[in-house]
């Protein structure tokens, strides 16, 4: 009885020491199996969209014949107004991959007789992520969707036509004319993600990026053991148990001189412009994991020095194998980065990693605000 009651109170002691120490948020893991379904969808950062608003309803001729009032007077209502289209800033949606190439807001009602007017069309509302950046057919920057809820009208929609009553004058009672409804405009843009994630993993090909986002998040990028697989953003979510969710996006290998368009080049640089926070993922079964390092912060410095500023740390991948480890002590010498030894594959170290993270992101908040 007395040893229970002792078991019971250390118990209890350790438990409360865990919880004070644990300041930063846990990751959860996902209980949910990942879907087998063999179409993966990666992620669209760009789309160039024709957007045309709804066409105005026409008003109507008529003329109203009453009982014992013949000419009772013209009665023709006005047309509705056509639809907008309008991209609203949504923090729910993440990518553009649900936004219509053409996009056609509702015609407005006709009017009718007796002097009712035609419905007005309802907006054609799209919901783009928030930080979308919406450009014309020329390329100039004509809207920044920011904040939540923020819209751009992309194409008004045309004004519905006056009906015939509208005519009338001291001269000419019985007018029988009227207008036809506007045909709305249309324009072409190209929408454009400028946040695309919170984090974004930097590294060579086969350095392990698409194996480390498929272990910390429900993603499915493909892995396989040759250069060059992923050839377009894939993002997944790491989610926390404070309830906030770190994008993380798995970006295609850089290369030396990726910055001079070699590989894929510039256009993938262009996302690191825009995460908060990033991670080099080293292979370190590799000769010199260093050098890759260097060459890696040099590339990003060529492309924007400000880049190197951001809030990082190294994660030294493939722990598991058998030359790592020795090399993982001379990474050390070289570097005065953050390292987190990890076995992606394995799954070595991994919530270490994501503990790491939520710090860098934190950082990255505060800096900001
Ligand atoms: N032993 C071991 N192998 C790993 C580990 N992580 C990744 N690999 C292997 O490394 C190879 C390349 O992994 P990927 O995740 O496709 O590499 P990547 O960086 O996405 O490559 P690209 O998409 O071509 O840029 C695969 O065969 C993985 O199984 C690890 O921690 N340990
Ligand atoms: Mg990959």
């Amino acid at each position: 009885m007395f040893f229970n009651r002792i078991r019971i109170t250390l118990n209890f002691t350790t438990t409360l020491c865990k919880y004070s120490q644990q300041k930063v948020p846990q990751p959860l893991r996902s209980k949910k199996p990942k879907s087998t379904k063999t179409p993966v969808q990666n992620f669209v950062d760009l789309k160039s969209l024709r957007a045309t608003g709804g066409r105005g309803g026409d008003g109507c001729i008529s003329f109203l014949r009453l009982w014992s009032n013949e000419f009772a007077g013209p009665d023709g209502g006005d047309g509705g107004n056509g639809g907008h289209v309008i991209f609203k800033a949504c923090v729910a949606t993440k990518d553009l991959i649900n936004v219509p190439a053409v996009i056609r807001a509702k015609d407005g009602e006709k009017g009718t007789n007796k002097d009712c007017h035609g419905k007005n069309a309802d907006h054609c509302i799209i919901d783009v992520p928030v930080g979308t950046v919406v450009k014309n057919a020329t390329g100039k920057v004509v809207g920044d969707l920011t904040t939540e809820g923020i819209m751009f009208v992309a194409a008004r929609g045309g004004a519905g036509g006056k009906g015939n009553h509208f005519f009338v004058t001291d001269t000419e009672q019985a007018p029988e004319v009227c207008e036809y409804g506007a045909v709305g405009e249309e324009l072409e843009y190209t929408l454009e993600i400028r946040s695309m994630a919170h984090v974004g993993l930097i590294g060579f090909p086969n350095a392990g990026k698409s194996t480390l986002l498929r272990a910390v998040s429900r993603a499915r990028p493909k892995v396989a053991p040759y250069p060059f697989t992923t050839l377009k953003p894939y993002v997944g979510m790491v989610q926390y148990d404070d309830y906030e969710q770190i994008a993380v996006a798995d970006l295609p290998g850089l290369i030396p001189d990726s910055h001079k368009n070699r590989g894929l080049g510039i256009q993938f640089l262009k996302h690191v412009e825009r995460c908060a926070a990033l991670l080099y993922i080293l292979d370190m079964s590799s000769e010199k994991p260093w050098e890759y390092l260097e060459t890696l912060r040099y590339e990003l410095s060529q492309f924007n020095e400000n880049l190197l500023e951001r809030p990082q740390l190294v994660i030294a991948n493939k722990i598991d194998l058998a030359e790592s480890e020795a090399n993982l002590e001379l990474l050390k010498q070289h570097t005065d980065l953050k390292i987190i030894p990890i076995s992606a594959k394995l799954g070595m170290n991994i919530s270490e990693l994501l503990r790491e993270v939520r710090i860098l992101y934190d950082q990255s908040i505060d800096n900001s605000s």
